[in-house]
């Protein structure tokens, strides 16, 4: 049925776009009540108003966080008009009525997405709002709900063309979309909570959200929820940026492939371009650095050993951006640092990572198990009539551990415990070939003899026969194509060994 507005309670944050409906609602005769901000916003531009502390008896407490929550505000919103006892009640506590809220919520989301703090974000999980738009929207028999500014213009329309009469209809249809926008509002709170949970479990929270100088690109915010210091002394250089995180958590995944001996890898954008292991830190380094002097410039460095002063004399003639390490020699440390105040150099703590990873994407996010499946020698099940010799194999584990770590598809060529050259996140496994090949003869290295890694089963046969061609003698791959025998046979009839994991390495 037609009912007139006689009264309104506005409670909003953003004030803009109200000027016109306020006033509209005072030159009808409109009762108007509203919060402080409202208030004060409403009396500047000569509208009267009526606080809604003069309405409850009681001030606005809490630092604002009650200041509509009353039952005279409720009531108000709530009574049924044509309900006998609900109107009898409202007499007896002289509750006036209210026929239109118009509620603009506290900007939660906005709020999240400007990197504020958490006790910002929670101060803006509007209760008494979400209380008035939800109380209006029920009561939709009696009242009109006006829960966003993008609905202002339709009420300025019901306001001039019907002087303040709405039908059910179009009462109900604001409801609806109150509830939409309550729905939408605490939803956007539990992704917020569910978020901060998912990432508590694994030891980091939004409170510690360190702000990082920008993220991924400088017209990019950053942050890192966590706490680094668990993991690292920073023992010399700038502050750690987002892309360096990002490396470091790469480089960190592939050094702990490799325990019992020393080992090194050079990362640029999360791919090794220099890996190997090797008697010492300083050969393991030289043997990475020759993979790819040109990435390894600027580039994030890492050893599971000591780092010694012969390792620092040659790590000092590179250019590079981060160095980590679980130890120095006081004489190595302050030659690495002497004069580089911007390199960064850090000890890296023995502290136990997640077992799981998290990332957003589309509107939620996705967790999985970390890929922590590390070959063995006696896991690789040779498919091929010429075995696999035992220094073969190392060679095959050395390659796989790379590959897992490297973008896919990936194709990892190594020999003696050295990365040749790696194909780096291509569109198919035979390119990745190819970028390896092409790259491991520009850096002088001659293939004959190397060994090949895939990440994932090779779909034809093609790989091997131009692996072959380059040299390839042994290759390890998780096997599981149904032309898996296509690759075999080419093997075994050009006296290559090949070996199965089935274990499939994607890293996307
Ligand atoms: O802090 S609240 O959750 N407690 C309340 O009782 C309350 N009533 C209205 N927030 C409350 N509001 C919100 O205040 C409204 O949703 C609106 O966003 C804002 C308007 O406050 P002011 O008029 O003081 O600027």
């Amino acid at each position: 049925s037609s009912k007139k507005i006689k009264s309104a309670l506005i409670s909003v944050f953003y004030k803009d776009g109200l000027e016109p409906i306020a006033r509209l609602l005072h030159e009808q005769g409109v009762q108007l009540y509203s919060t402080g901000g409202t208030q004060t916003f409403l009396e500047k531009l000569n509208i009267p108003v009526t606080a809604v502390e003069d309405l409850t008896g009681y001030p606005s407490i809490l630092g604002g966080r009650v200041k509509t929550l009353h039952p005279k505000v409720f009531g108000g919103i709530l009574s049924r008009r044509e309900d006998h006892s609900d109107q009898e009640q409202v007499a007896t506590y002289e509750i006036p009525p209210i026929d239109l809220v118009i509620v603009d919520l506290y900007p939660f989301e906005e709020t999240v997405a400007s990197g504020a703090g958490e006790e910002d974000i929670i101060e803006k999980i509007d209760i008494g709002g979400i209380s008035l738009i939800r109380a209006a929207a029920k009561n939709f028999g009696d009242v009109v709900i006006v829960s966003s500014r993008t609905q202002y213009a339709a009420l300025e329309n019901l306001l001039r063309e019907k002087n303040g009469a709405t039908s059910l209809v179009e009462r109900k249809h604001f409801a609806a979309q109150a509830f939409d926008i309550t729905s939408h509002y605490d939803s956007a709170i539990f992704s917020y909570f569910n978020a901060d949970s998912a990432i508590s479990s694994y030891k980091l929270s939004l409170q510690s959200a360190k702000k990082l100088r920008y993220g991924e690109n400088p017209h990019q915010a950053g942050y890192f929820h966590g706490d680094l210091e668990a993991m690292f002394e920073q023992l010399n250089g700038k502050e750690l940026s987002y892309n360096n995180l990002v490396d470091i958590d790469a480089a960190v995944m592939l050094i702990d492939e490799f325990t019992g001996e020393t080992a090194f890898a050079i990362l640029k954008h999360t791919n090794a371009c220099g890996a190997a292991t090797g008697v010492s830190v300083k050969e393991a380094y030289l043997k990475s650095l020759v993979a790819d002097p040109v990435s390894a410039f600027g580039g994030v460095l890492i050893t599971n050993s000591e780092v010694d002063v012969a390792a620092a004399d040659e790590l000092n003639k590179l250019f590079f951006e981060v160095l980590i390490a679980p130890s120095y020699q006081p004489e190595a440390l302050s030659l690495l640092t002497k004069g580089k105040k911007n390199r960064i150099v850090l000890k890296r703590k023995q502290v136990s990572l997640p077992a799981v990873s998290v990332k957003t994407l589309l509107n939620g996010i996705i967790r999985q198990d970390i890929d922590k499946h590390t070959e063995t020698l006696d896991e690789l099940r040779p498919v091929t009539k010429r075995q696999v010799t035992p220094e073969e194999k190392e060679a095959l584990v050395f390659a796989i551990k790379l590959a897992k770590h490297t973008k896919s598809n990936t194709i990892v060529l190594a020999k003696n415990g050295q990365l040749l050259a790696s194909g780096v996140g291509q569109t198919s496994r035979v390119d990745a070939l190819k970028q390896a090949i092409e790259k491991a003869r520009n850096f002088g290295f001659d293939l004959e003899g190397s060994v090949m890694a895939s990440d994932a089963f090779f779909p034809f046969p093609d790989c091997v026969e131009i692996a072959h061609k380059v040299g390839v003698q042994v290759v390890v791959q998780p096997g599981g194509s149904i032309k898996d025998q296509d690759s075999i046979a080419y093997c075994d009839a050009n006296g290559m060994a090949m070996a199965f994991t089935g274990i499939r390495h994607f890293k996307h």
